[in-house]
């Protein structure tokens, strides 16, 4: 079968980049419509009417299969799973099917929050302390990996779409103060990341690093001033 599939998002959304990554490792066609986050936005761009009408908080990523949309990442990796069944990231074994999704929303509770609260962070003392939760939630991570080189089973799961957007900007946290050390199964399995087919879709040019640096460096001097 072949969906008509649309995302709404932008490179610099790791919400957005769980989605693409999926799309991409899945081998689903899609069309990107670069819909990059309010903050990100020039002056004069435009919403797309659909997205204002189908994304309740307004937020990206979104998603259109054919006629219906649905926003929120971890909702929309689920729906892409039993709306396009090819090459799936969710296993069909209901107790290991569980296991992805208990890894799933733990990695977006214990790591994403204090991966944000390292670029968002504009004090020192809280950068840190966000840095040291995202070191340990790393660390746990990298556990979870070292029976079978995979965050949740034998296989590349959602829970890797899930945790792409922190390898696609490590190197980003870390010029923006991230400087606790990186467990060394976590960044084993950044390696591993790196040889699947959905990386290249969401990996950061050396550009796109320094964007984000740059961003989020001019966010602190204008909080901070
Ligand atoms: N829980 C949502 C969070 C999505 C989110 O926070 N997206 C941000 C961009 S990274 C957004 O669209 N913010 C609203 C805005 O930019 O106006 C998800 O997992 O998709």
């Amino acid at each position: 079968m072949t969906a008509d599939v649309a995302l709404y998002g932008h490179w610099i959304c790791p919400f957005a980049t769980r989605v693409q990554f999926a799309l991409h490792q899945r081998r689903i066609a899609h069309e990107l419509i670069d819909l990059p986050p309010s903050a990100v936005r020039g002056p004069d761009f435009e919403l797309p009417p659909e997205f204002i009408e189908h994304s309740p908080q307004g937020e990206i990523p979104m998603l259109r299969i054919g006629d219906r949309y649905l926003a929120d990442s971890i909702p929309i990796l689920e729906w892409m799973e039993s709306e396009v069944p090819d090459q799936p990231l969710l296993p069909l074994d209901e107790t290991a099917r569980a296991l992805v999704r208990e890894r799933m929303a733990w990695i977006d509770r214990s790591a994403f929050r204090p991966m944000v609260g390292v670029y968002y962070g504009t004090e020192p003392d809280r950068i840190a302390r966000a840095g040291e939760k995202l070191a340990d939630a790393l660390a746990q991570m990298g556990k979870w990996t070292e029976e079978t080189g995979w965050l949740a089973g034998p296989d590349v799961s959602l829970a890797e779409a899930v945790a792409m957007p922190i390898h696609v900007r490590m190197a980003g946290l870390e010029r923006l103060g991230y400087s606790a050390d990186i467990s060394p199964s976590f960044a084993a399995h950044g390696e591993r990341c790196r040889s699947l087919h959905g990386w290249a879709a969401v990996a950061w040019s050396a550009e796109q690093c320094d964007e984000f640096v740059g961003r989020f460096a001019a966010y602190r001097r204008e909080r901070r001033d």
